[in-house]
């Protein structure tokens, strides 16, 4: 366990992050993936390198139940799903500072072993240390462990660049890409600590707003929400309706391993479509085919699941951004790739659409009826920089262009932003990328 630095988008600075690897130059986030074989026992030695002071500082709350060191950032490492000896299980109060300096009360020992004799399935590692584990693994200490089966796994399922991990997980940033989490408890007992925390930027590999490239055939997609708090229910929706019903999606795996036979999440039989639903922790192993789908279709991941689930609001992301769309991995390429970009469209009557305009820093806007409507710009953490319109539009289609500078009229440095067009009850987010 290192502290390196990471970016998280290609237009944000970047961002000083925890992260696991062989040594510093190597270390990443999320950590290098463990592959291993049924049968084949590892050791692995978690060392701690990490510096005196919390990257999360502000957020540590002394009043939980929580491991106390005189000194250094208490870790440890669970392998989540793996049947493991309590030695390297990494229990909470097994946590270790640098240099296994200081240890919990129930530490064993520096190399843990894992015996791999279970079936194969996605297991994934994370940090584990007594009042310190959302706040580690919010820092970065995440990563995946495959298990793989030569004997029993099916040779048929995609695999080499064919079988992608995506980890899943929710984050919030400063301005200066910087990562933010809260700081302010819910009651005075625990002035720091939130029961749930929920960011409003998803990141997928430790990537904002990802795409990915597909050739037109199957692949296989890792699933593991490796959020602390955060749902998801995923479904695929395709950017302009022209382009067909999107890839058929079925389900062949779960935490603990391959089903016995697949399950049809979307474009069945009869075109059943069941969403995927991941909880925190929970892996899902998904054969995703685009087959036969026209070169240059694009195709967003969607996540509509309450937040908290199952009781609260709808919207995938707290301030809004980008309403439902929380990634867009799939671009089905090979020829031509279709030049248009970021649609977001709600449902509404009113605001019908905001698209990207002719020019850069310029946005198209569709209304359909009589409405007040608010443009503003908002910068990666939601706040509003700009008001670009306030004003009652008749239907029509408008276009407006940001100029780049904020309120006060300070250009604002390059970045991600959003323009989000509002009206009363609805509103549509956009993306925008401010180069240089
Ligand atoms: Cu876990």
């Amino acid at each position: 366990m290192w502290q390196v630095e990471h970016r998280f988008h290609s237009q944000l600075p970047m961002a000083t992050v925890w992260a696991y690897g062989a040594s510093q130059a190597t270390a990443t986030t999320p950590g290098p993936t463990i592959e291993a074989v049924r049968g084949y026992p590892i050791d692995v030695r978690w060392s701690n390198h990490l510096p005196d002071r919390h990257l999360l500082a502000a957020s540590v709350d002394t009043s939980l139940h929580m491991a106390h060191p005189a000194r250094g950032i208490p870790t440890v490492v669970h392998l989540h799903g793996a049947e493991t000896e309590p030695g390297s299980d990494g229990f909470p109060e097994s946590w270790f500072t640098a240099e296994f300096a200081e240890k919990g009360p129930t530490w064993e020992k520096e190399t843990y072993h894992y015996e791999n004799e279970q079936r194969s399935t996605l297991l994934w590692y994370h940090d584990h240390a007594l009042g310190f584990m959302r706040l580690n693994i919010s820092a970065g200490l995440a990563g995946l462990y495959i298990l793989r089966d030569p004997a029993n796994d099916p040779r048929t399922l995609p695999s080499g660049r064919y079988e992608v991990p995506l980890i899943l997980q929710d984050r919030m940033f400063h301005a200066d890409g910087s990562l933010a989490y809260p700081t302010t408890g819910v009651n005075p007992d625990h002035p720091q600590w939130q029961p749930e925390f929920f960011g409003n930027v998803i990141c997928v590999n430790g990537t904002a707003w990802p795409h990915l490239d597909v050739e037109p055939r199957r692949y296989r997609f890792r699933v593991v929400n490796a959020s602390g708090s955060r749902f998801y229910r995923l479904g695929v929706a395709t950017e302009d309706p022209a382009w067909s019903e999107g890839p058929t999606i079925r389900q062949i795996g779960t935490d603990g391993g391959l089903l016995r036979k697949a399950v049809w999440i979307a474009g069945g039989p009869g075109r059943r479509n069941h969403a995927l639903l991941v909880a925190p922790a929970e892996r899902a192993d998904v054969i995703v085919d685009f087959t036969g789908l026209p070169v240059g279709s694009r195709f967003v991941l969607t996540n509509d699941a309450a937040t908290p689930f199952p009781g609260g609001d709808p919207y995938c992301h707290i301030s809004e951004h980008e309403d439902n769309e929380m990634m867009r991995p799939y671009q089905v390429v090979g020829g031509t790739v279709a030049k248009q970009r970021s649609v977001a469209a709600t449902s509404g009557e009113e605001v019908r659409s905001l698209h990207e305009g002719g020019a850069p820093r310029a946005v198209t806007l569709v209304v359909s009826r009589l409405a007040m409507v608010d443009l503003d710009v908002l910068d990666v953490s939601g706040r509003r920089l700009r008001e670009l319109l306030r004003r009652a539009l008749p239907p029509g289609t408008y276009g407006y262009a940001w100029d780049g500078l904020d309120e006060s009229g300070r250009k604002v440095p390059r970045g991600v932003y959003f323009v989000r067009a509002h009206s009363g009850m609805e509103s549509a987010t956009l993306k925008l990328v401010l180069a240089p």
